[in-house]
Formats: C-alpha cells, structure tokens, sequence
C-alpha cells in the first residue's frame, strides 16, 4: 500500500468508526452549503483587504518568499526551534480546532503521534473552506496554508470568539512553512479534498479525491528537521495542553492517540472549569464545595472558579483569555483579585469576623491557599507583551470585578461556615506574614551591613562582576572543603550546606526565614527573598548544586530546588541556576585516566580499552574526589557538564513538588508505586 492510500485509509478509518465523527446528514448538509456560498467571502471584508494585494496566479516561488522570513527567523513566530518550539507546531493547528469548537461547530479533536513520529490533528466542524476566490483561482485551504496570518483573518459573524493562533498568533501557514511534508485533508459538502505541502509548497492544486458524508479537517505535519533541534514529540507535554483545554471547552472530547505503541487518552470535562478546580486540589483538603460561575456581560464571557484548600498556603490562579494561558495575568486577573479581596473583606466586616480596629485583608492574605481559574473571552484581546502573556483590555477588568465581586459576596451569604473558615484562614495568613515581616527584616537589616554580614562558612571569590561569578553549594563540609581547595577563586564561590536543609514545602515563612542554613543562602545570594525579592542585586549569574550522586545527594538536591522553585522563582526562570553534574566513575588502565559520567560511557570504554575491574572505582560522593580531582572533573568550566535547571511546565513542576515534598503520604505512595520501574540506581 503506498503511503498516500494508507495514510487516508487510517484517517477514514477513524472518520467513519461514528464514535468520533458523527455523520450528518438531511439539514446540516444544506447548512453547510449555506455556508459555503456566503461564508467567508461575502461578509468578511478583512479577507477581502488582506488578498486584494495579493498575486494568485501566484507560483510556488512566490509562496516560497511569502514564507521565507518564518524559515529565516523561525524563533520570531513560534518563539524557539527547541521541544518548546516544536510543541508549538501542535498548538497552532490544535487552535484552529478549538477555534471551530468555540463556534460550536466542532465537539471531538484528535491528536495523533503518529508512528513515523509526524503528529496529525483532526476535528468534526466545518471543515476549512475549499471554495475558490473569483479573483485568486486559489483555494481557500491553500491560502490558509501558504499566507501568514491568513488564519485570524476570516472571522465572521457567526464564527465565535478567535483563538486568535495561540502564543504568536500566526496560524496554519507557519506550521506549513517549517514542516517538510504538510497534508491537509477537509471533509466538506459531502466530498473529501486534500492538498499536500513541502516546506509549505503545494505539490499541486487541492484535488477531491472522494466522496464523503463526514465532516471536518485533518492536517497531519512532519516538523522540519532542518528548523528543530529535536523531532521527539513529548505524550506528556500533549496530555498536559489537552486536559487544560478540554476544562477550557466545556463539552468538547478530546482524544489522544500515541500510535507508535498504542497508548490512547479521552478528555471530557462536563464541569469545565469546575472539574479543572476539582482536579487541581485532588490531593487536598479543601474548604467547602467550588464556587464558580458562567455569565457573559457586554459581550464578554467570564468562567470563574474556585476553592480553598485547608491546611496549605500556595496559591494556584490560572487564568486564560480566549482559552490561550496568560502566565502574566492582565486585566482579568486584576478584576478578579480586586473582587476577591473586597468580597471577602465586605462578608468579614459585615460579619464582624473582621473588627472595627482591624486592617482590611490584602491580595496576598486572601490568596493563601486558594485555587481559581479565571477564563474570559473577549471578541478581540489586545495583548501587552508580544508573547500574548498578559491580557491589556481596560473593559475587562470592570466587568470581571463587578461579576465576581457580587456572585462571590452571594456564594458566603448561603454558606455561612464556608466563608468564615475562608476568612479564619485569611486572618492567620495576614498574622503569619506580619511575624514573617519581623523576621525577614532581620535578614535585611544583616544583608545591609554587607561583606563582613556574609556568612561564615561561605568561600567568597575575588570577583564581584556576578556576570562572571559562580556560587557552588555544595552539599557536606568535607565536600565543602575539597571544593574550596580546589576551585578557582577569582570567580568561584563556596558555600558548603550541613546536611539536609529545611523542606520549604511543609514549613511555614516565619520558620523558613529563622533557619540558619537558609539564610545563609538568601544572604550569600545578595537578592533577599519576598516583597523586597531584586534579582538584579543577584551575586553571581550561575548557581549550582552540587550534590552526591546517591540518594542522598538526591533528596538535598531536591530540597533545594524546592526552596528556589518556592521562593525565588526568577533566578530559576532567568536561567541562574545549574546542577553540577560529578563524574560516576574513573576507571584507569596503566597512566591513562577517564572520568565517566553514565552507565553506557563506562561500558562503551571499558569494552573498548580492556579496562579490567580493579581499574574501575565508582564514586559515591564528592567527598572520595580530591581537590585537584573534583577542579578536573566538576568545575573546570572548560570541561565540565551541568545541567542548566528549566521550568518547562509550572503546573506540572508544581504538582510534583507538592507530591514529592508536601505533607500528604499518599499520593507520594502511589507516585513511587507508578514509576518503581523505571528506577535505575538505588543505593541499598
Ligand atoms: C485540524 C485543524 O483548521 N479546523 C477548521 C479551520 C477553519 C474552519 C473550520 C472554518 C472557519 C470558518 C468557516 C470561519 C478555518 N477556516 C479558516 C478560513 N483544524 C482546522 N475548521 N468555515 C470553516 O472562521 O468563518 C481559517 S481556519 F479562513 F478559511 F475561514
């Protein structure tokens, strides 16, 4: 079978099982001729304005230099050529296909890894356009797919709210152009038609190659590998989006399928928003039921929900505009904030758990604990970053604080007991950062004093250009001590830690800020932590772990990300902070020497230079390495391998370290239980 026949046989396959595609029949086919004839080209100007300089008659050349600049400068469309990047391609496509399910004319999307390791996408709505433009002779699939931006451009009346293409906005064509092989397949009026692409170049004009009674569209792509540093697609990274979009999408199924080893996924959220809250606190408990609501006022839609969580403090606001994360937050977060806050801060004084002496709860007191989603949907969002993170729609926020504000204030009225344990945990939150203030400004008040405040135990070094100055914290006094003997000291800094550090995860502020090694750490860092957090007084630009490759090693490594991934985020975010990684073996035949750093390495060497067992010493930590050892194999900057640390997913980071660290037994049981596996090395 070649692969054309196969690949459409696989499609149908999964068009015709009826589970995911409904046929229609009768009526809906005469709407969607309806639409066809009148849609887009007749009621949409701004497709007009965009083709009229356009040349359709147009060759392949022509489309080649219209998507030049995006295989030129790949990063300014999709941001990076990385695994980010790469994922990117998905989303764009995906958009379109939530896009159409906003409108209400799709109800299942399918993303498919597919075995060649290609990914497809395909959806039940209306299927991309195939008509020809009187004055173009091209398709409409074809100019989706070969002119930048012509994705956001067609929105008609009765098209919904636009996704508007994800994080840069730019659609199917510039998934086109950085794929080597694109084939687009639309179900429409009963027939099916494909046009195939390299490189975003037409094989040839869209061809019907069948009859059909489905609908929707499939786009199956194969990312360039000349564009991307690596074609592997995460199952992970996909499951994460899709969940967070089926939650977005009330009603909509999403499937997924890995087809190289036949693992498959279904995401249906009747709740919404409400499941994604239930989610989130799943190994939690939580104060009261959700609260939530669903209202659409001047055109704007707002989903809210939300719920405490009982004895925990971090806090959890995800919030979404036109279903695209905005990390950054904007207008409708500070809607929502604003109303949260006063909502509370009225019941509590109407109440009188709040009294007339008493200062009125802040954002940061009433956001201890809490859980929320915040989604708009706004007809046309105005972004303040180019990277479309935070939301800059002034009438936004009015709408969203009224809203909230007045269903919130309603939610604690009916539940009484609900919203006094809300409020009780606000008030210990305001008394809790009160004490912490008191401590914090200890550690202020020490970092003023400068040089002669930095601790002890920390092996400052010479240069006080942080560009160029590394901090090593190094785990134990004896490793503490090698490294200091043994390192670079015009730019190479020790701070050896004793033991384990405290686990920031489970104390509360005013007891992390009271502990020793802690504050050592803030101090020897220059940033202090908090409100009065600068990272631009940060001390040296690359921080790094260094830690013993056993289990305990581990477990200091992992408190320690803890701690920055708590309370210091942006040294992580802004690419400060490293782990070292020390050698696992040396092994040595006659004067020559390798330091190894995985299991296949040492293999691969010994088979190849008969190193014989006596020649092979494992190093359990740091501490069996010498000075000049741990310099040659460790911190020589010229031959050393680190691991820079990365944030690929917040939620995701977020969930694992309360797992792994949080107070609950159980679901850390069950997350070791999943993956006993796939351990490799375990110290006994
Ligand atoms: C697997 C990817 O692209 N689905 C999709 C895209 C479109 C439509 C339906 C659609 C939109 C409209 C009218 C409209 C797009 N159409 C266009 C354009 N899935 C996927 N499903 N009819 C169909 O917005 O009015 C761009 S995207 F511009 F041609 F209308």
């Amino acid at each position: 079978m070649d692969a054309d026949k196969w690949i459409r046989k696989k499609c149908m396959g999964i068009f015709a099982s009826g589970k995911y595609f409904p046929v229609h029949t009768g009526k809906s086919f005469y709407f969607q001729i309806f639409f066809r004839i009148i849609s887009p080209f007749s009621t949409t100007s701004d497709f007009l304005v965009f083709m009229s300089d356009q040349h359709y008659d147009a060759s392949s050349i022509q489309i080649l230099e219209g998507l030049e600049p995006v295989r030129k400068r790949p990063g300014m469309y999709i941001g990076s050529t990385d695994e980010r990047g790469l994922h990117h391609l998905i989303w764009e496509i995906l958009d379109n296909s939530i896009d159409e399910a906003l409108a209400g004319h799709a109800t299942n999307i399918t993303v498919s890894i597919e075995e060649d390791g290609s990914v497809s996408v395909m959806d039940d709505g209306r299927g991309i356009p195939v008509a020809v433009h009187p004055k173009t002779g091209k398709s409409t699939l074809e100019t989706v797919m070969t002119v930048l931006h012509a994705g956001g451009k067609f929105g008609g009346a009765e098209s919904g709210y636009k996704v508007s293409g994800g994080l840069h906005g730019v659609g199917a064509s510039v998934v086109n152009a950085l794929s080597s092989r694109l084939e687009a397949r639309v179900y429409r009026d009963g027939k099916e038609h494909v046009q195939t692409y390299q490189r975003g170049v037409p094989d040839g004009p869209i061809a019907q190659t069948g009859i059909s009674e489905l609908r929707g569209t499939y786009v199956r792509f194969w990312a360039d590998e000349t564009i991307f540093s690596t074609l592997e697609f995460s199952r992970e990274t996909i499951l994460s989006r899709l969940r967070q979009q089926a939650y977005l999408t009330k009603g909509i199924t999403l499937t997924f399928f890995d087809r190289r080893d036949g693992f498959s996924y279904r995401f249906y959220f009747e709740g919404g928003i409400r499941s994604y809250v239930a989610f989130l606190n799943r190994n939690s408990e939580s104060i009261g039921e959700i609260f939530s609501l669903d209202r659409l006022v001047d055109d704007i839609s707002i989903e809210v929900a939300l719920q405490y969580k009982k004895d925990e403090y971090d806090e959890r606001v995800i919030s979404f505009v036109n279903n695209i994360p905005t990390p950054e937050g904007g207008t409708h977060l500070t809607g929502f904030r604003t109303a949260l806050t006063r909502a509370i801060n009225k019941y509590a004084r109407a109440n009188e758990i709040l009294k007339e002496k008493d200062n009125n709860l802040s954002n940061d007191d009433v956001a201890e604990g809490l859980t929320a989603i915040v989604s708009v949907k706004v007809w046309e969002p105005q972004f303040e970053w180019q990277t479309k993170s935070k939301l800059g729609n002034s009438e936004v926020k009015g709408v969203v604080d009224r809203v909230v504000n007045e269903k919130l204030f309603e939610f604690f009225e009916e539940r009484p007991k609900t919203a006094k344990a809300i409020i009780e945990k606000c008030v210990l939150a305001y008394r809790a950062r009160m004490a912490a203030r008191n401590a914090r400004d200890t550690i202020i008040r020490k970092g003023a004093l400068e040089g002669m405040t930095l601790p002890g135990k920390l092996a400052d070094c010479a240069s006080r250009d942080p560009k160029r100055s590394e901090l090593y914290i190094v785990e134990g006094d004896s490793a503490g001590g090698s490294a200091k003997s043994g390192r670079d000291r015009e730019f190479q800094a020790i701070l050896p830690l004793r033991g384990k550090i405290l686990n920031t995860e489970q104390a509360r502020i005013d007891k992390i800020f009271a502990n020793q090694e802690i504050k050592n750490l803030i101090i020897a860092l220059g940033t202090s932590i908090g409100d009065t957090f600068d990272i631009s007084r940060l001390r040296y630009h690359r921080i790094i772990i260094m830690t013993d490759a056993d289990v305990d090693g581990a477990h200091i490594r992992t408190l320690l990300l803890t701690f920055f991934f708590r309370y210091l985020r942006d040294i992580i975010t802004g690419g400060y902070l490293y782990i070292a990684q020390p050698p696992l073996y040396k092994l040595a035949k006659g004067k020559q020497v390798w330091y190894v750093f995985s299991d296949e390495e040492k293999d691969r060497l010994i088979a190849e230079h008969g190193v014989v067992s006596d020649g092979i010493q494992r190093y359990k930590g740091l501490g069996e390495m010498n000075a000049e050892q741990l310099w040659e194999t460790t911190m020589d900057p010229s031959v050393r391998v680190m691991h820079r640390v990365r944030i690929e997913d917040a939620e995701r980071a977020n969930e694992v370290f309360k797992v792994l660290m949080g107070e609950d037994v159980a679901p850390r049981r069950r997350f070791i239980q999943a993956r006993a596996k796939q351990v490799e090395n375990l110290d006994l």
